[in-house]
């Protein structure tokens, strides 16, 4: 008999039918989002051969280099998410200022934020890259909302996802009931359910961080990861094994698959420059804090839970760790003991 496969849009469907008063208009919207994360897929997979490599000549609002998919991949998550009438508006890392949905098309109830290509600085190495979205219900002006309606906490979040465009092309979700992993099928041109109920191992013996940062890192850190390295002989009576991508979705992806911890920390030179962290709260702490929860994993900065965060700007950057549980805890322990 024919083996038969979920797709994400069967999945999405009857995920629905658990939402009182759902309309049909969240499906529709995911349908959408993934619509615009293949076509991403596609551009990504073809690279030089459809000349989106290297540098755009431009800079973002935070001041960072853009990449040509940078650009590229922010104009199809806008195009194919403008005209349905789901959203009131979306803000994205590429943006500066809230993007509102053209007079032309109908508003709808939710907002989006996206980093179009997280992890850009690898896309000319041909390492891998993703696509991160979070979703929210507009609570106020759903006309022309301002960057203020944007600003609710991570646990207000409806829908929070990720596209992994690595050896395999993937999408994880989380709507709050789990965490589902789906893999591309290029023959039929659609997202299979592969990863049902993704689950973080509360225990780990592998850290990422990026290390040559090690001498701005606050104490908390520097004593967690020194202990890391100590191994066997040292405090944790253990080995533990390290890796570091630059690429958050992919780091992402490995602590959903078999545990781990990701460290993006305050330092004393992001201290000394007034920024708050790396990671943006709005489009990547808080979706990837969102799924890694309902996967059973903790998210914090080092004081606080990420989601917890209220947020102040758009573009707001916080301190980021995140991954297997009880580390997790343990590296909040010592930023409490430590203060
Ligand atoms: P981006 O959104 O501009 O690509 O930056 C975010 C990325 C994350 O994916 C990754 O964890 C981090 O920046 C890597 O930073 P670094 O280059 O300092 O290692
Ligand atoms: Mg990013």
């Amino acid at each position: 008999m024919h083996n038969h496969r979920t797709t994400i849009t069967q999945f999405i469907i009857e995920e629905q039918r658990h939402i009182p008063g759902a309309t049909g208009d969240f499906t529709s919207l995911l349908n959408d989002v993934v619509t615009a994360c293949k076509v991403i897929s596609n551009l990504v997979n073809h690279g030089a051969l459809v000349g989106v490599l290297g540098a755009a000549g431009s800079e973002n609002v935070q001041g960072e280099d853009q990449k040509k998919m940078d650009v590229i991949s922010n104009e199809v998550f806008l195009k194919s998410n403008e005209w349905a009438g789901h959203l009131a508006a979306m803000a994205s890392e590429e943006m500066e200022e809230v993007y509102q949905i053209p007079s032309q098309y109908p508003r709808g109830k939710y907002l989006m934020t996206f980093d179009p290509l997280d992890g850009s600085s690898n896309i000319d190495v041909n390492v891998s890259v993703g696509t991160i979205f979070s979703i929210l219900r507009c609570k106020g002006n759903c006309v022309n909302p301002s960057a203020e309606d944007f600003l609710q906490r991570g646990t207000e979040q409806v829908c929070a996802g990720y596209a992994l465009y690595g050896p395999s092309t993937m999408m994880v979700l989380t709507t709050g009931r789990g965490v589902n992993g789906f893999t591309l099928d290029q023959n039929i041109g659609e997202f299979v359910l592969t990863h049902p109920n993704m689950t973080i191992p509360a225990d780990t013996r592998e850290f990422a961080i990026n290390a040559s940062n090690m001498r701005f890192w606050e104490a908390p850190v520097k004593r967690y990861v020194d202990e890391c390295l100590a191994g066997k002989e040292g405090a944790r009576g253990s080995d533990f094994n390290m890796r570091w991508i630059a690429s958050m979705v992919a780091e992402v992806h490995r602590i959903l698959t078999r545990g781990g911890v990701f460290m993006y920390p305050l330092d004393s030179k992001m201290k000394a420059k007034g920024v708050e962290g790396k990671l943006r709260l709005m489009y990547e702490a808080n979706p990837m804090g969102f799924i890694v929860e309902q996967a059973g994993g903790a998210a914090i900065t080092g004081q606080h839970r990420i989601l917890d965060i209220q947020p102040s700007s758009l573009h707001q950057r916080v301190p980021v760790i995140l991954g297997s549980k009880n580390e997790v805890e343990l590296i909040a322990k010592y930023h409490q003991e430590m203060k």
